[in-house]
């Protein structure tokens, strides 16, 4: 097993772009996988962009290419391969068989920071059962204990070695323990939630991409202190603070997860009764990080899984986060691609008093 306190583990990152993705979205998903790597505290060797002309079932590429990359990634040393597109448990076999190193997709990348950032038993719970459905078929697999902080919780408990000798039987075992014990949560959640509404207070949750501000909203707005960090995926539990908005009334505000192109299917599964706190929230404040470039597509991200969730017709209001660090013609830009938004900053507060009047208005307007 790896030993991280001598050394990072070395990654060699490699994306694709073929006649679907154009080059420009494929740059920005290859800086995106870069994030999600460092966050895991991974070292990055090299970041390949690779234009893939055809495809073969064995590696997901052509197999001319994938040799190439598994002897650049040789020739590196780096520890593992972080390919980003979706690996069948077949490819994933034949990437390690040929480049004899662990090889993991975005999906397994995300998990782990999960993993890794999972703090409650509720958000443990779930990453375990994510983490069972994505190994069940790669028993064979080569783990990798790529978690900063040591231990290897996702998955079964302990390291990968564990993992290859555990049954299949016991697995699922574990999975069918899991599904009922999460059941039991969402269980109290629906229960809180119905004891909240017939008291009247409505329950606002603010949604949106990943570091796009969600966390320091909430403080800002209810002068808490969540979680704030510039990394991928700070929050992973439902923190809610009660507030009293200028009419007496008294709301909730949810923070929530934040979401990523590609979040994997078995994430999103295995954190419903999480993210149900968006779908069953009277309103939702979308917060978009107007400083950033792809601030476009991370705002259709969210709504398509939004959809998935069955919250997209829930009222929302849009956030332009950050604004303190956009110029003011881009701000006007912005605020007319996204009718109706808001300009805030949960830095300088400005536009928080806007925010919060719109807010309480739409929550009224909500219980007529
Ligand atoms: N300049 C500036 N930075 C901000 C503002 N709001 C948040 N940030 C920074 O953006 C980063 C991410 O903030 P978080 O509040 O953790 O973001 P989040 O949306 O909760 O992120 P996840 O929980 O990871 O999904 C942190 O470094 C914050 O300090 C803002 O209004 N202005
Ligand atoms: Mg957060």
């Amino acid at each position: 097993m790896y030993n991280l306190e001598e050394k990072a583990t070395r990654a060699a990152l490699v994306g694709v772009y073929d006649g679907t993705t154009v080059k420009e979205e494929a740059e920005s998903l290859s800086e995106e996988l870069a994030s999600l790597a460092k966050t895991l505290g991974l070292e990055i060797v090299t970041r390949e962009l690779v234009h893939v002309r055809e495809k073969s079932a064995k590696y997901g590429i052509g197999t001319g290419k994938a040799a190439e990359l598994a002897e650049r990634a040789k020739e590196l040393e780096a520890d593992c391969l972080v390919l980003d597109w979706e690996l069948s448990p077949a490819q994933q076999r034949n990437w390690e068989d040929m480049a004899g190193i662990p090889t993991i997709d975005r999906r397994e990348l995300i998990i782990q920071i999960f993993a890794d950032r999972a703090k409650t038993r509720e958000a443990s719970l779930q990453v375990e059962l994510a983490g069972l459905h994505y190994s069940l078929p790669r028993l064979s697999h080569k783990y990798i204990d790529l978690s900063r902080q040591r231990g290897g919780r996702y998955g079964t408990k302990g390291s990968g070695e564990t993992k290859l000798e555990t049954d299949r039987r016991q697995v699922q075992m574990r999975i069918h323990r899991l599904e009922l014990a999460i059941e039991e949560v969402r269980k109290q959640r629906a229960l809180q939630r119905e004891q909240r509404e017939k008291r009247g207070i409505n329950a606002c949750a603010l949604v949106g991409y990943t570091n796009a501000g969600k966390s320091s909203l909430l403080n800002a707005i209810t002068g808490s202190e969540v979680f704030v960090e510039d990394e991928l995926f700070a929050t992973l539990d439902p923190t809610s603070r009660r507030l009293r908005l200028s009419s007496g009334k008294t709301a909730i505000f949810v923070d929530t997860v934040g979401f990523i192109r590609r979040l994997p299917h078995d994430l999103v599964d295995a954190f419903r009764s999480t993210l149900e706190e968006a779908s069953r929230a009277s309103l939702l404040i979308h917060v978009l990080d107007a400083a950033d470039h792809e601030v476009e597509q991370q705002y259709d991200a969210t709504i398509r899984v939004l959809e998935e969730l069955g919250a997209g017709e829930v009222p929302r209001i849009i956030a332009l986060n950050k604004s303190d660090r956009v110029l003011a013609e881009r701000l006007e830009e912005l605020c007319a691609r996204f009718p109706g938004a808001i300009a805030v900053s949960a830095k300088t507060r400005a536009g928080l008093d806007v925010l919060l009047s719109e807010t309480e208005q739409r929550l009224i307007a909500s219980t007529l």
